[in-house]
């Protein structure tokens, strides 16, 4: 199917447009910018959810239960997990179908997992794409789930307009919280596992710390949940409202427009340097090249003559986005 026609059904609602379209992104198909310029200016009108936290501390189980709260209020929700350890689509990804299961044949829910699998780095991109590409599609909530607290994590969930931070009684170190950056990224911390020794203890811990912060816009709650039995789930979503709530407040036109230059230059960055190893063997390269070979010019020197024509690198970078590599 050709790619406007793919458009057009995504337009009217299809959800294997959808699942296409995100496939043109999870593999950074030569139809990627294209696709993305074309459903830009629908996206925007999504409330983006980060929920992140150690492995195993609850996260899918979490948001199996704010699926079911936000379909309650009769929004549409999208879910992204990410599982930025591993190449392949399956085990905990694989867990997170199953515990969101009782979702999967409910079309108001879209349901997708991201891995490392086939992609050239830039997880957090594709990240960003798949979510607007759900927000395009009308999707009102989305979740994004990260596993793990690496710095893959921490990018991801800069994407993410409110994010919750899970963690559970027996990783109750706060240190190990302030030395995996959850502190600054938390608009919210989820102590799951409520029913387990402990919760209570952590949860005063984290109060107290968050306590020595300087005064903030939005103070951020520290709330005690067991997911299993969707106990505090209402709380933790009133929350979720607040903040986005109280985000929109605070934002300014001059932030967003901040925030769009800065996502063009990534979006430069990336595709320029692409295309550069693209070009290593390309002929406009190949006299440099052997003159660094025979050691007839340094490797600084060799990048300020190539920067100084502008020729050349025009000619270099201006080679065509997908073509082979
Ligand atoms: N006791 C107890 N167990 C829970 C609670 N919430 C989740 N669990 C259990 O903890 C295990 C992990 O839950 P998940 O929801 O898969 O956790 P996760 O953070 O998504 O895990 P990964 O995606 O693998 O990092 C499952 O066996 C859940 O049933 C809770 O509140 N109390
Ligand atoms: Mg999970």
């Amino acid at each position: 199917m050709d790619l406007d026609k793919l458009l057009e059904r995504f337009t009217q609602g299809d959800r294997r447009a959808l699942a296409r379209l995100i496939t043109i992104v999870e593999n950074r198909s030569r139809d990627l910018t294209d696709v993305m310029r074309q459903i830009y200016s629908r996206a925007g009108q999504a409330q983006v959810i980060g929920i992140t936290g150690p492995p195993g501390a609850g996260k899918s189980t979490l948001s199996d239960k704010l699926i079911a709260y936000f379909r309650k209020q009769g929004k549409t929700v999208g879910v992204v997990a990410v599982d930025p350890s591993s190449p392949f689509s399956g085990g905990a990804v694989l867990g997170d179908r199953v515990r969101m299961q009782s979702h999967f044949l409910d079309e108001g829910v879209f349901i997708r997992s991201l891995s490392t699998r086939g992609r050239h780095g830039g997880l957090a991109r594709a990240t960003r794409e798949v979510v607007r590409l759900l927000d395009a599609f009308g999707c009102q909530a989305i979740l994004v789930e990260t596993v793990g607290v690496g710095q893959t994590e921490l990018d991801i969930m800069r994407l993410a307009h409110t994010t919750v931070v899970v963690l559970v009684p027996e990783a109750g170190d706060t240190i190990q919280v302030m030395k995996a950056g959850l502190l600054e990224i938390a608009d919210i911390f989820v102590v799951n596992k409520a029913d387990r020794d402990g919760a209570r203890r952590l949860k005063n811990e984290l109060e107290a710390m968050l306590h020595l912060r300087p005064e903030a816009p939005w103070s951020v709650p520290v709330l005690l949940t067991e997911a299993t039995n969707a106990t505090g789930i209402d709380e933790l979503a009133a929350k979720i409202l607040a903040h986005e709530e109280n985000r929109r407040e605070r934002r300014t036109e001059a932030e967003e427009g901040k925030e769009r230059v800065e996502e063009w230059l990534d979006l430069l960055r990336d595709e320029m340097s692409l295309r550069l190893d693209r070009a290593r063997s390309s002929p406009e390269l190949a006299d440099v090249t052997e003159r660094l070979r025979a050691a007839q010019i340094d490797p600084y020197s060799a990048a300020l003559e190539v920067l100084s024509d502008g020729g050349v690198i025009a000619r270099v970078l201006a080679g065509r986005q997908g073509d082979g590599g």
